[in-house]
């Protein structure tokens, strides 16, 4: 994506040296073959009465005197090796030479000359050159230190460039932001692709609407919002909610990460600032989308115990909240931001007059996960078998994200089935990893442990079977998936509101895995663990946060603003009575499994039993065992509220509207009633 020209850098072609990369390498490997090519380290040193006698001997078929540096380098013959090395023979072999320091160029030539006068003594070919090593020598002086200038220039562009263009060490103050604007937006998103989410995308559209058309709302005396701020959980689009406001908002649209401000030198943050929103008045009407920024936005001050703080992030958090002072309310600029805490953010970021507003963009409810699964579904090669209303009732709590990966996992799982199309069995099993993470079907099992596996998991079935406010049990298995070797699944209830006896039945459930062990096979064993592990958690939030307890009645020790703290804000005594209570509370609840287990001993011990058969059993497995569950389910609950609602609206529209167009409106909406009817019926 192209940078703004006002990135560039004005000075001279030194620093976007991008292009010397070369010229370094060049540089270290010249350094390195210098020194590995190098004969001085491997000739032996000998002395002037060694060079005698291996002359005299004549073991030297070459000698070279290098003036300048006043030694000589003589090449030993192969046949005397012996004479020259001893027993280190072996190691000079590849590079037979030795040196020897003459007093002069004059004094050795002389010598030789008296050497070679004795009997039986041959001439040895001698050469003189100048010294060979006059750029070597520079280099082993100077060469460290021109290695480390480029070193450190390589680690400063590396700093001050960072992935995108130019940079170097003159950069490092200019902001890191991304500019998109009106002809550079390659994979440009409108606010069409953003599914669900319909309110949020309300707020944002407004303003788009306020750049292009600022008029209409200043006129009535209304301000312009400086900002706003985009909060929700990972992966339910904020990012993509921001891209489409810079798709569709036709005005320069900046786009950086709370993290690009950090660096370390100390200053660079709040300069960044000042030159993003320099930059910004520059190409105003504009936006500046800042993704994460907790990144920044932090509290400051707090964390004192663990340091005094950070003063770099506080003083580029200071310069964010003063330049959005600075700017003027018609100025044209408009902050974005994002995050998913929004409770650890400065309360000066987030006060009337910075960030005025919040747009809260929450999980998808199963309207949007729909629209959200028609999205990404439209790309996929499907069979007939797919209905999106039941893949979106069967993914609650999913993220939009969480929906591209069950598209793009069903696919990749048709692929390997070698399947033409994607079919609902891909998207189950999808669903299924993504949950519970990867099939294990080859995991060694005796006959006795699957017999514990499967009271265990039968023990979880029948309670949130026997249970009114458990969540509806989908499946059981006792197939090995991740780290479980068993699994009860539920579809959990989007429940607006929970109830004390919800979450009670629910721990209830959870240990009733336990609890079976327990009365069946009359022991216990340590893969309870995580079943043991959310419940305790679940009764101490009871407990501490939502005041469920009897002993400790509507206090709640939760503290929203706390940012990680290590003092607890209760005293010792209340430590106490939460951990009492806890048990009690755990206790209970166990016991009631237990009960609830006796209670249904026999229908339980035939789910098992099942179990070990089958490995996987359905809700209407348990149906044929203990009977239809008692209470329906919020889902169904929810159908039966809709139809009723459809019903009494097809009343009244028989009787005012005319047949011709009742017959037009209603065609489409007629099939999937009956769809939904059909069950029912059963
Ligand atoms: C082990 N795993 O660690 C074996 C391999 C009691 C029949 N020796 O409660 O499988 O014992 O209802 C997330 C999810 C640890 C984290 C499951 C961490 C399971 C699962 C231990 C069934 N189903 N336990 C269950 C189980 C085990 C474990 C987990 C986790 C068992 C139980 C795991
Ligand atoms: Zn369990």
């Amino acid at each position: 994506m192209a940078q703004e020209s006002n990135n560039k850098p004005k000075m001279p072609n030194f620093k976007s040296s991008s292009g010397l990369y070369w010229l370094y390498g060049l540089v270290a490997i010249f350094l390195v073959g210098i020194y590995f090519s190098d004969d001085n380290h491997s000739a032996k040193e000998i002395g002037y009465n060694e060079i005698k006698y291996l002359v005299e001997t004549n073991s030297v078929s070459k000698i070279t005197v290098i003036t300048n540096d006043k030694y000589a380098e003589a090449t030993v013959k192969e046949g005397k090796m012996r004479n020259a090395f001893g027993s280190d023979s072996t190691k000079y072999a590849a590079n037979p030479k030795v040196h020897v320091k003459i007093p002069s160029a004059d004094r050795f030539t002389e010598d030789l000359t008296e050497w070679q006068k004795e009997d039986g003594v041959e001439k040895v070919d001698l050469t003189f050159t100048e010294d060979s090593s006059m750029f070597e020598g520079f280099l082993y002086t100077f060469g460290p230190f021109i290695l480390l200038i480029f070193f450190w220039m390589f680690i400063m562009q590396r700093m001050g460039g960072g992935g995108a263009g130019p940079g170097g060490v003159f950069n490092v103050g200019k902001s890191k932001a991304q500019l998109f604007d009106k002809g550079n937006n390659p994979n440009k998103v409108t606010f069409k692709d953003v599914a669900g989410l319909s309110e949020a995308k309300q707020e944002v559209e407004e303003i788009v609407e306020f750049l292009k058309n600022p008029a209409r709302y200043t006129e009535l005396g209304g301000k312009i919002p400086k900002g706003a701020i985009l909060v929700g959980p990972p992966g339910t689009g904020k990012t993509l909610l921001a891209k489409a406001v810079a798709g569709e908002a036709d005005v320069p649209f900046f786009s950086l990460s709370g993290s690009d401000f950090v660096e370390m030198f100390v200053g660079v943050g709040a300069s960044r600032v000042r030159d993003l929103f320099r930059q910004a008045k520059e190409k105003a009407p504009c936006i500046i989308f800042i993704d994460e920024i907790d990144a920044i936005g932090r509290a400051r001050g707090k964390n004192a115990s663990m340091g005094g703080g950070n003063d770099e992030r506080e003083s580029t958090l200071n310069q964010l909240l003063t330049e959005m002072d600075g700017f003027g309310t018609n100025s044209g600029v408009i902050l974005l931001a994002a995050t998913n805490r929004v409770d650890i953010l400065d309360k000066a970021l987030v006060r009337a007059g910075r960030f005025d507003r919040q747009i809260h963009v929450d999980l998808p409810d199963v309207h949007d996960r729909k629209a959200i699964f028609n999205v990404h579904l439209s790309k996929l090669k499907l069979a007939d078998d797919i209905d999106v209303d039941f893949l979106s009732r069967q993914t609650p709590g999913f993220s939009g994200a969480d929906i591209a990966n069950v598209c793009n996992e069903a696919a990749l799982i048709a692929a390997r089935r070698n399947k033409t199309r994607v079919d609902k069995e891909d998207f189950l099993s999808a669903v299924d990893r993504i949950i519970g993470g990867l099939e294990k079907k080859n995991k060694i099992t005796t006959r006795s442990e699957k017999w514990s596996i499967a009271v265990h998991e039968a023990g979880h079935a029948t309670i949130s079977w026997m249970l009114q406010y458990a969540d509806p049990l989908v499946k059981v298995t006792i197939v090995p998936r991740g780290m479980a070797l068993g699994a009860a699944w539920y579809l959990p209830e989007e429940r607006q509101l929970i109830t004390k006896e919800n979450l009670l039945d629910k721990m209830c459930s959870l240990l009733g895995g336990r609890a079976a062990e327990e009365l069946v096979l009359g022991t216990i064993g340590t893969g309870a663990i995580n079943d043991l592990e959310r419940s305790t958690k679940q009764a101490y939030a009871m407990v501490a946060y939502y005041g469920m307890s009897d002993k400790l009645t509507n206090l709640c020790y939760y503290d929203s603003q706390a940012d990680y703290s290590f003092t607890k804000p209760y005293s010792e005594e209340t430590a106490k009575l939460i951990d009492d209570e806890v048990k009690t509370l755990i206790n209970s609840q166990y016991e009631r499994a237990k009960q609830v287990l006796r209670e249904n001993a026999e229908g339980h011990r035939k789910l098992a039993e099942l179990l070990v058969e089958r490995e996987v059993i359905f809700a209407d497995d348990l149906e044929k065992i203990f009977g239809k569950r008692k209470w329906e389910s919020r889902n169904e609950e929810l159908m039966r509220e809709n139809e009723n609602a459809q019903a009494e609206k097809k009343e009244d529209s028989s009787v005012t509207v005319s047949e011709e167009s009742q017959n037009n409106e209603n065609k489409e909406k007629e099939i999937p009633e009956v769809d939904v009817e059909k069950p029912k019926e059963d």
